[in-house]
């Protein structure tokens, strides 16, 4: 599948135009494209030009690009581009928070030729002095640094998940396995992972591991055994494969998902009561009789506990709960009835509302909310309180056409940097359902920020704060904020909290989210459309709140439309 490569591509040719200060809209309509082919749903190389020219944001221009590079391996205006920029620009560019021009810059007054060479130059504050740049701009460079290096330890969820499952349909398609589990941190779903650990069963463990070295994607082979191998994927990943037999895949599953302090709690507890518990099995200490090990729940049976999912395996208090009996019964895809932070073509969507609607039914919802961006978010079209009465209107009557489904109208208002917000009340009174969060100003200090998010909650209208740190990962750090202060707001003024689906966003992250149900705040878990294939990415807000022992009572889209519209402030607000 080359959609990825293809967005990948978009993406840098946008960045190119930057570095040349090129047109904006063309910038952003390579943006858009870039977004548009990675959502897409199929390969994009098996499309003929009369339905790629169909796909949102592609038209006749970038079709024809499409093609080149699938035929040819290569885009020329690309080529072309790159000529005319030095590589380290570019490379310059990776770094969080530096934007093409500095990169630019850097290169051409300093002749830097590496990152490494940038961070001695910002660490001895020989930066300074170069136009736009001060020690502020030093220090955010090597904030920028680190981060970056920190990501390539550690990978976001929704860019490892996928190819995890890619290799084990390869891998599958390629040997007879019995069983198959993808286990580690992305079995828990951890926000960001750092390798891949698979386990499997096979009658024929070595012509199992033969056909796994042996994948397309495997660059290096670090360790090639009968029972574990690992190989470093083209993609720089590392992935662990074990192949144990059927008498011990259950404590291997469970010894390989981990969490290590989970793991580490549950041994402590085998030992006083004279059992051990390792990869193998249970076993008593006494005569070594093996208990168990079959089945995961092997051990959690034995020691008297309940079996826990392995999202809440972080030892974060799922032991003494599930000894108590007393674990949450964690909400689940399957409960959710809608979404509530949609994007559609009248802002920075992709689509319109139709397929929007359309879309949303496929996943077997009721409702959506649809709340584009506000007239301060230019670039993102954001709308006007006139446009957003038109829309109104397009929205109450295709309201009235359809069947068993409701557009909730909402909006997604900025707040401004001074904390205030972006439409006027007499609008947002109008609305369904208003959420608000920060698209500026994300190096304001921690009081500053807080007070702002306060600010919004305490604006009767607002029902939701979305993206409420800020963070992009593997891009950008979250701001600086006083989350439970927010969440003490939330509470007090009724607010609801967004867990943001997106996979590069998970935000509001795990161990908030846990904190937020034990203050009592809603949560509402919204994907953030902007093209329709990523209502997928529910699935990564769910396994976040249930990371934070959501229940399906703590989740507002787990109600149907009437029920959220009396939960959601300001309450009781009008009827369908
Ligand atoms: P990460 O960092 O995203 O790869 O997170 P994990 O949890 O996948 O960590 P990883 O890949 O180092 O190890 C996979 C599982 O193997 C881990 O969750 C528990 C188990 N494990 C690894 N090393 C140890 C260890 O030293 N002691 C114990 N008890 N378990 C371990
Ligand atoms: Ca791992
Ligand atoms: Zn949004």
């Amino acid at each position: 599948m080359k959609n990825r490569k293809i967005a990948d591509i978009f993406n840098e040719i946008a960045d190119l135009l930057e570095i040349r200060n090129d047109n904006r809209f063309r910038i952003r309509a390579y943006r858009r494209a870039a977004q548009n082919v990675e959502g897409m749903a199929g390969n994009i190389e098996d499309l003929p030009e009369e339905e790629l020219i169909k796909v949102p944001g592609i038209g006749k221009d970038l079709a024809a690009k499409i093609i080149e590079y699938v035929s040819t391996g290569k885009m020329a205006a690309h080529e072309e581009l790159k000529k005319d920029i030095p590589q380290i620009v570019l490379t310059l560019e990776t770094i969080p928070g530096l934007g093409p021009r500095t990169a630019m810059l850097l290169y051409d007054k300093l002749h830097i030729k590496s990152i490494e060479e940038l961070e001695k130059l910002a660490a001895e504050h020989k930066l300074a002095g170069l136009p736009g740049i001060k020690a502020k701009t030093e220090e955010n460079i090597l904030k920028g640094i680190a981060m970056l290096k920190r990501g390539m330890e550690r990978q976001p969820l929704g860019r490892v998940l996928p190819l995890a499952q890619d290799i084990v349909e390869q891998f599958t398609k390629k040997t007879r396995i019995k069983k198959i589990d993808i286990a580690g941190s992305i079995r828990r779903w951890k926000d960001t992972v750092k390798d891949i650990d698979i386990l499997a069963m096979s009658d024929d463990p070595e012509a199992a591991m033969q056909a796994f070295i042996s994948l397309p994607h495997v660059r290096d082979v670090l360790m090639h055994g009968p029972t574990r191998s690992s190989v470093i994927l083209t993609e720089g990943l590392q992935v662990d494969l074990r192949i144990v037999g059927p008498e011990s895949y259950g404590a291997a599953l469970a010894y390989f998902t981990g969490s290590k302090e989970h793991n580490v709690r549950l041994r402590e507890m085998a030992v006083k009561k004279g059992l051990s518990i390792n990869e193998y099995g249970i076993f008593r200490v006494r005569d070594n009789k093996k208990l168990g090990g079959e089945n995961e729940e092997d051990a959690y049976r034995i020691l008297g506990l309940q079996y826990v999912p392995p999202e809440m395996r972080e030892d974060r208090g799922e032991i003494e709960a599930a000894m108590e009996g007393r674990l949450p019964q964690l909400v689940a895809l399957e409960d959710i009835r809608g979404d509530l932070h949609v994007h559609s073509k009248w802002s920075d969507g992709s689509h319109t509302f139709e397929q929007l609607v359309e879309a949303a039914r496929n996943h077997g919802y009721g409702y959506f909310a649809l709340t584009d961006h506000t007239q301060s978010l230019g670039v993102a079209h954001g709308l006007t309180v006139e446009r957003l009465m038109d829309q109104k209107k397009e929205i109450d009557a295709l309201n009235k056409k359809i069947k068993n489904f409701r557009i909730l109208h909402g909006t997604e208002v900025d707040i401004k940097s001074d904390g205030s917000l972006d439409l006027p009340d007499d609008a947002l009174g109008m609305l369904d359902i208003v959420v608000a969060s920060i698209h500026s100003g994300f190096r304001q200090t921690r009081e500053q920020i807080t007070s702002r998010i306060v600010a919004a909650m305490k604006n009767p209208f607002v029902s939701i704060i979305a993206h409420p740190t800020g963070r992009l990962l593997g891009e950008r750090e979250a701001y600086e904020v006083d989350m439970d202060a927010v969440l003490k707001a939330a509470r007090q003024t009724g607010t609801a909290i967004e867990i943001n689906a997106h996979p590069l966003r998970l935000d509001l992250s795990d161990a908030y989210v846990k904190r937020a149900k034990e203050m009592g705040v809603p949560v509402a878990i919204s994907t953030d459309v902007h093209v329709t294939a990523q209502f997928n990415f529910m699935n990564y807000g769910v396994s976040i709140a249930r990371r934070g022992w959501l229940e399906k009572k703590d989740v507002l889209n787990t109600l149907e439309v009437d029920q959220l519209l009396k939960r959601l402030k300001p309450f009781g607000r009008k009827q369908a």
